[in-house]
């Protein structure tokens, strides 16, 4: 899948100045909530999927889940962060597949606050 998950940062007044994006190819279920039991699984060339309850866990060791910041000015942003963004794997509901948040970055450290979830 070409664009898994992208990584936005806009401007003040709305333009892209960063992006990022990730690729999948074996979506799973990594993680679920207590009584659920996983069913998908990448290993062996299983099935894919993500069943209800369960999460595919993309942590900061998997390569692309990042979002180059090298040329940008310390200053205010916004960061969107939205899965399955262009809506070819079916849902239940893609009202919750994006974060948009406050982006703070200085030239030392940035902080990421005050997000609220949506559509892509
Ligand atoms: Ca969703």
């Amino acid at each position: 899948m070409e664009v898994f998950a992208t990584f936005d940062v806009y401007n003040s007044t709305g333009q892209r100045v960063a992006e990022g994006h990730k690729a999948s190819f074996c979506l799973e279920d990594n993680q679920c909530l207590p009584g659920v039991k996983p069913r998908y699984a990448c290993a062996n060339y299983g099935d894919q999927g993500i069943s209800v309850n369960c999460s595919d866990i993309y942590k900061y060791t998997v390569d692309c889940q990042w979002v180059d910041i090298s040329d940008l000015d310390p200053g205010k942003y916004t960061l969107k962060v939205a899965v399955n963004p262009e809506f070819k794997i079916p849902e239940m509901s893609f009202e919750n597949n994006a974060a948009v948040c406050d982006f703070f970055y200085t030239e030392t450290y940035g902080t990421v606050t005050n997000c609220v979830v949506q559509r892509p």
